[in-house]
């Protein structure tokens, strides 16, 4: 077979085949909601392949934490959503017959190559935006289900991936491409309202195995979950006048238009209206946006494409691949990867209780971060604008604050947004946060972060519009100095 993705399929045999040859599996996982689905992918295709795994995950893979892995009993060790960038070091415990490293990741790799490496990058697919970490993970799934029954499924089809029998979806892992597609989104590639090039591949896959469902719906976050004025009032990649932070004026917008607005007392949700229903409020939006002088380029971003997990009940967070991938991000965010993973593995009960527990609660954090910076204000230099938390936003989540607080007043959205926040008595996490227009001229954060961090004596990288740093305190201004030199010049 080829694979879900074509141009990866020989190196995630050959990644698949050492795996089966190995007694026993380290699995070792970033912690965000594309390192969860990651893990719960690869831990998934394991667990059925019969070969025995333990799992770990790692909020950054540095020297310490990939020692930490070379010292355990494990000889081979599967690293997903990370270890392509870190593969200088792994490949000196690589040289020393301490490791076997199986990699599956997305993210720029090192000066160093490796047997076993299936990163989108090797293979001319952009790992930003059309494969994520799940992505390959999930590619190595299929391989690995294929590899162990010889090809006999593809044989018994015909090699055509028509059937969306349940069964035959199970024994070649194609229902996860779900929890792949989950990842995809929560490390932002569905730009433009969609996802493209090798995620594409995949959400077929879902859809054939019959996990997905996709559509063209309203692009906001929160059809699932939140009630219809909370949907509106909060929707702000658009900002409708009127609407948008708005809960007045959402509000009676929503009266004025002949809709049941609730039902049995409770407010209902996106999810639960007819498609009649759902047009109307639809149109009224984009008529709203037009006379209110919204551009037209801004109201094509009010439609997208939905990717619905179908298998899950309708109005919970896990429907929905944007609310399942924030969950995730909320356990990750407070170190509880064991209860996100639990959540991607079928936990349904304890494991999704906490879940939105932390979710709640990270909520809150939000948007008393948001109310923090958006007060305070930031220091705008010639090309970036900064702040610095200090300990009073948590490391794990001042990005996300400096994200969201881009475009209330007096935060531009017309240059990236640097946020510091204390990590520990030595050193502060940098995070830098851009838009799309931005990545469009020229800006990529990754080598912002990873330029400005080492020169003064940090390290750090990503994605070009969202990435990070660990610095040493006391070089903040010093950073932000070299960001403005790097971004100047990719702007210019
Ligand atoms: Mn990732």
């Amino acid at each position: 077979m080829t694979g879900p993705v074509p141009e990866l399929a020989e190196r995630a045999t050959a990644c698949a085949n050492r795996l089966l040859e190995a007694d026993h599996v380290l699995l070792a996982s970033h912690i965000d909601a594309d390192g969860l689905t990651s893990a719960a992918i690869a831990a998934q295709a394991l667990e059925r392949a019969d070969i025995p795994f333990e799992t770990v995950f790692k909020k950054q893979l540095d020297e310490d934490a990939i020692a930490a892995i070379a010292d355990t009993a494990y000889e081979t060790v599967l690293f997903t959503d990370f270890g392509s960038g870190q593969l200088d070091v792994i490949g000196e415990y690589e040289d020393a017959g301490k490791l076997t490293p199986i990699i599956a990741d997305h993210h720029q790799p090192a000066d160093r190559e490796t047997e076993y490496h299936l990163n989108p990058l090797l293979f001319g697919i952009d790992g930003a935006s059309e494969l994520s970490g799940a992505g390959a993970s999930y590619v190595l799934a299929r391989a690995l289900a294929d590899a162990q029954d010889g090809g006999a499924a593809a044989a018994a089809d015909g090699g055509t991936l028509e059937a969306a029998d349940e069964t035959t979806a199970r024994a070649d892992n194609r229902d996860l491409a779900a929890l792949a597609i989950v990842g995809a989104v929560g490390d932002m590639q569905a730009s433009g309202g969609e996802l493209h090039g090798a995620n594409a591949g995949i959400v077929e896959e879902g859809v054939e195995a019959g996990v997905l469902e996709t559509g063209t719906d309203l692009a906001l976050y929160g059809k699932q979950t939140r009630p219809l004025p909370k949907l509106l009032e909060y929707a702000t990649d658009v900002r409708i006048p009127g609407i948008s932070s708005d809960e007045a004026g959402a509000l009676s917008f929503l009266e004025d238009l002949d809709l049941e607005l609730q039902r049995d007392g409770a407010w209902r949700r996106w999810a639960e209206l007819t498609s009649e229903e759902k047009q109307t409020v639809a149109s009224a939006l984009v008529k709203r946006a037009v006379s209110r002088g919204v551009p037209a380029s801004k109201i094509d971003q009010l439609v997208g494409t939905s990717y619905v997990l179908c298998e899950e009940p309708v109005g919970t967070e896990l429907r929905d691949a944007s609310e399942f991938s924030t969950l995730l991000n909320a356990t990750a965010r407070y170190e509880r990867a064991d209860v996100g993973l639990g959540v991607c593995l079928g936990d349904r009960g304890e494991a999704l209780e906490q879940a939105r527990t932390l979710l709640r609660s990270h909520r809150r954090n939000l948007s008393e971060g948001i109310d923090l910076v958006t007060r305070e204000g930031v220091t705008t230099e010639e090309h970036v604008q900064w702040f610095h938390a200090g300990d009073r936003i948590r490391e794990t989540i001042v990005g996300i604050v400096a994200g969201m607080a881009m475009g209330n007043a007096g935060i531009s959205r017309s240059k990236p947004i640097i946020a510091f926040a204390e990590k520990n008595d030595e050193e502060c996490k940098v995070s830098a946060r851009g838009t799309h227009s931005l990545v469009g001229q020229g800006l990529d954060l990754s080598h912002v972060m990873s330029e400005a961090s080492q020169a003064v004596g940090g390290d750090g990288g990503g994605h070009d519009v969202a990435a990070g740093a660990t610095v040493p305190s006391g070089h903040e201004d010093e950073f932000v100095a070299r960001a403005d030199d790097i971004v100047a010049d990719q702007l210019s």
